[in-house]
């Protein structure tokens, strides 16, 4: 008699890069207070618990069915004992004390209101708290404070760059940028990574790769963007980093470490009559917002890793790199991928080349939202 193999039960990955997560979250409600408990590390700088709950907050975010129950949970990975003690309260009364308690707390609502100004970080956040200031406006008045160029314009342009950035703003934007870059070469191509890559609706900035396929033509590319964004009364602020990429250095381990290319971090004035479907309000006192765009240049033959390492999410770039590093011995970073065991770094055209070297499959942009 022939026996049915065992259907294989599916398993869920440690590893948000064998997950494919949409932006369809059926337990947001649980992801939600999830990430109150990693921001509230990130604000105590425990970076221990902290990855606790963002890999839990990760896996239930490629759930496609809202749990109903802690035994729903069985089998699932990187839910700690701490997480599961939070899903189960919510689950059972509709809220987390522990969570409630954090977003009642003074301290944690301070250092979230600071950190949203543009070029504060949660070091400056809590340095301005422990002085006892509470506001924004406390802060800027402020007189024996000294705010850096990127904190000025993050007060300045507060309101604006609080507000959500729309896709067809970001499209605008890209037109912008396309003909921009074109004045330096007919030959750039611009891609648009980041959230909206994955399929965000709204972002908090927009993220473009620009690419010349001349080697060595990249240098002089941003420079470039920017004078002429100058000359056509739109930039508002804009923060240049010069490349110091090296071509023969190892991939990075730190994670937060900021890649090596050629970038730049901007404050754009975008017209309303821009954007497509956007009506100009006459009672409007002006017809512009503030938006962030960042732009960063590889050479081309870095491409891939660029867009791969640019288009998030922030854990599925954390989890891509943990995997290369301890299922396959490789490194991996926005620059490179490099395998220990042979001593050789491994090229790639495309992302599709990336995920074949580490051996996973394929997992679309609008899949990464982990
Ligand atoms: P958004 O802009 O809030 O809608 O969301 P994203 O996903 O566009 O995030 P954004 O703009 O802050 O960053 C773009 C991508 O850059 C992000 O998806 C992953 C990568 N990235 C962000 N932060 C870091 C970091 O600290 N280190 C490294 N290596 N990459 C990062
Ligand atoms: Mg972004």
């Amino acid at each position: 008699k022939t026996r049915l193999p065992d259907s294989p039960v599916p398993t869920v990955s440690q590893y948000a890069c064998q997950r494919r997560t949409t932006l369809d979250n059926p337990n947001k409600v649980l992801t939600d207070a999830l990430e109150v408990l990693v921001e509230n590390c990130e604000f105590n700088d425990s970076m221990g618990p902290c990855s606790g709950f963002r890999r839990a907050a990760s896996v239930l975010k490629s759930l496609t069915t809202a749990l109903s129950c802690l035994q729903d949970t069985a089998g699932l990975p990187c839910l700690g004992e701490e997480s599961k003690t939070i899903i189960e309260e919510i689950i059972d009364c509709g809220s987390s004390s522990r969570v409630e308690d954090i977003l009642s707390d003074e301290r944690y609502q301070t250092l979230k209101l600071f950190t949203s100004v543009f070029g504060v970080g949660p070091k400056t956040a809590e340095k301005w708290y422990r002085r006892g200031l509470r506001s924004l406006e406390q802060v800027y008045s402020d007189s024996s404070l000294h705010f850096n160029r990127m904190q000025t314009a993050g007060f300045i342009y507060y309101e604006d760059i609080s507000k959500p950035v729309t896709v067809a703003e970001a499209r605008a934007l890209g037109c912008i940028i396309e003909e921009t870059a074109s004045y330096y070469s007919s030959g750039v191509s611009i891609s648009l990574t980041g959230g909206f890559r994955r399929g965000k609706q709204f972002g908090h900035d927009v993220d473009f790769i620009l690419t010349v396929p001349e080697p060595g033509k990249e240098d002089g590319l941003l420079p470039a963007v920017i004078d002429t964004l100058r000359s056509q009364g739109i930039l508002l602020y804009s923060d240049f980093q010069e490349s110091t990429f090296d071509l023969n250095k190892l991939p990075s381990r730190r994670f937060e470490a900021m890649d090596h290319f050629q970038k730049c971090f901007l404050i754009l004035k975008l017209r309303a009559g821009l954007v497509e479907g956007q009506q100009v309000d006459p009672g409007c006192r002006r017809d512009w917002r503030a938006v962030r765009v960042d732009l960063v240049a590889p050479p081309a033959e870095r491409y891939a890793f660029c867009l791969l390492g640019w288009s998030g999410s922030t854990q599925f770039e954390r989890d891509l790199r943990r995997f290369a590093r301890l299922e396959r011995g490789m490194l991996l970073d926005n620059h490179a991928l490099y395998d220990k065991t042979t001593n050789t770094f491994l090229q790639a055209k495309t992302e599709e080349d990336i995920f074949a070297h580490l051996g996973l499959d394929y997992i679309e942009p609008w899949q990464r939202n982990a």
